[in-house]
């Protein structure tokens, strides 16, 4: 079968993927963790294309985001259509806890969020059987235990969606082949057979999907003896990490599997710089009745993709996030009218609120300059996974300065700055020799400016905790410009992305 789609199919850091499809459109939604929009949302009606169609969290409200600390926030959405209405459960990790979202047009305003009472995990799961009762499955990842985190293994209530409350007590469902932490359940009826897709073996190299199936939603369940279906463990695949699967039809009545993955470089370490990505694979039904699913593949890299915000608009464009609090509380793009103007509060790039607007970095090499007028104040472009681990670029108006910090260590390079406006750099680039002992790291991440000579090049900082492996948190890289003092003015932001050779 030719696969419609293009691994990655949402590159850069778009995790724990869950789709749906109603009346040949297809809806899939990640996990957003401390960043604002939460839960981005995209639409497709080929899996060839996708769209971002918006966020279903776009108040501060939804979610208790403002001293979640780093990898909280919005985890693992699962996105179903159900008598007209879209849900999404999530988990508000270290927040709100689970919670439900509902609206009849996705592109548009979700509800406030019903917090899940009696549901005591990660990872929930809907699915209505023909009477309409609601099946929520869900890990038993007790975050909030006071003995400390426990696992209770997949766990399963039936829900009054309208309260937000579990009906009886949770029962233990099959948990997967032993892997550690099952997780990511997804519940589906197909010809009358109840089948429980979980990830196990935990979100790194060990990470699978392994699947069962049951008379009733409820169990019990007989896992499938070619478990697990898919994983990459112990294999030189350039997509590792496969797991946290969501099991759709194609337009074409296939069956596939929406995943994360990742692409890691460098040596036997391999640092994964986009963080943990959506693919897809495609499976199918055996005669046994058993699901197969495909490895998953990695598409030959696309040509360079550039993008280029002049700030003229008199609203963000949808991609661009922050980090714990809303683009309003610090952001104008009307005071200065074809400018970002970035408003300054102490709050510096080590700290959890920074004064940043970001996006994704959803190519392995990318080259990125930035129009700032630091006249009134001290700001620049910052690449960064949290707070800890970020390499930023910044003017003050008399200097420009690079700055690494890499597990909170930092080291700083500085020049004059050129009169006026500066155009701030910040480019990467994949080490020399992929396989030899030199290419230990990810990427190089290079910090310069344009001076009245040409580029100046401050400093080039190793790229290794920006990754899934090297930070704390579950998110991925993203790149965008900061205000550390006063107020920093941005004409705009341009990017060129490529993805290196295999
Ligand atoms: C997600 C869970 C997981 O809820 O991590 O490692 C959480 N696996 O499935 C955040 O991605």
């Amino acid at each position: 079968m030719t696969r419609p789609w293009t691994n990655p199919v949402l590159p850069g850091f778009h995790p724990d993927p869950s789709i749906c499809e109603v009346d040949g459109t297809y809806y899939l939604a990640c996990s957003s963790f401390e960043h604002l929009p939460g839960i981005p949302l995209f639409t497709s009606t080929d899996l060839a294309t996708w769209e971002p169609i918006g966020h279903v969290v776009t108040r501060p409200e939804q979610l208790d985001l403002h001293d979640v600390p780093t990898a909280g926030g919005a985890w693992a959405p699962t996105i179903r259509f159900h008598d007209g209405v879209f849900h999404v459960v999530v988990t508000d990790a270290m927040g709100r806890g689970n919670l439900l979202f509902t609206t009849t047009d996705p592109a548009g305003k979700w509800s406030d969020g019903t917090p899940l009472t009696g549901v005591d995990g990660i990872d929930p799961d809907l699915a209505w059987d023909a009477d309409g009762t609601c099946y929520l499955t869900y890990s038993g990842l007790r975050l909030t235990a006071s003995d400390g985190p426990r696992h209770l293994g997949i766990q399963q209530v039936r829900i009054d969606l309208q309260t937000g409350t579990a009906l009886e007590e949770p029962r233990s469902l099959w948990s997967g082949t032993g892997g550690i932490f099952p997780e990511a359940p997804h519940l589906y009826e197909i010809d009358r057979t109840w089948y429980l897709l979980v990830a196990e073996g935990g979100t790194e190299r060990g990470h699978a999907i392994s699947i069962a199936r049951a008379p009733h939603p409820t169990g019990p369940f007989e896992g499938c003896p070619a478990n697990p279906l898919v994983t990459a463990r112990g294999t030189d695949r350039p997509v590792q990490n496969t797991g946290h699967g969501d099991l759709f039809r194609t337009p074409s009545g296939q069956w596939a599997v929406v995943c994360l993955g990742v692409r890691p470089r460098g040596m036997v370490r391999s640092w994964s710089a986009m963080g943990r990505e959506t693919f897809m694979t495609s499976a199918r039904f055996g005669d046994d009745g058993w699901l197969r699913i495909d490895p998953v593949e990695l598409d030959v890299p696309g040509p360079a993709v550039t993008l280029d915000d002049d700030f003229d608009e008199p609203a963000l464009a949808l991609p661009w996030l922050t980090v714990r609090r809303p683009a309003e509380e610090f952001a104008s793009l009307t005071e200065r009218p074809g400018w970002l103007l970035l408003t300054a509060d102490g709050a510096t790039m080590d700290d959890q609120r920074p004064v940043f607007v970001g996006r994704r970095q959803q190519h392995e090499v990318i080259d990125v300059g930035a129009v700032v007028d630091a006249s009134r104040g001290t700001g620049g472009l910052s690449l960064r996974i949290d707070e800890d681990n970020h390499i930023d670029v910044e003017t003050d108006g008399a200097v420009v300065r690079a700055r690494g910090v890499i597990a909170r260590l930092t080291q700083t390079w500085q020049a004059p700055a050129p009169e006026g406006p500066v155009t701030l750099r910040l480019w990467t680039t994949r080490p020399p020799g992929e396989f030899s002992l030199l290419a230990v790291t990810s990427d190089l991440v290079h910090l310069g400016f344009d001076g009245p000579d040409g580029l100046v090049e401050l400093a080039a900082v190793d790229g290794r905790t920006l990754s899934a492996e090297g930070a704390g948190s579950f998110t991925g890289r993203t790149f965008g410009a900061f205000a550390s003092a006063g107020t920093v003015a941005v004409d705009r932001i341009t990017y060129v992305g490529q993805d290196g050779p295999r």
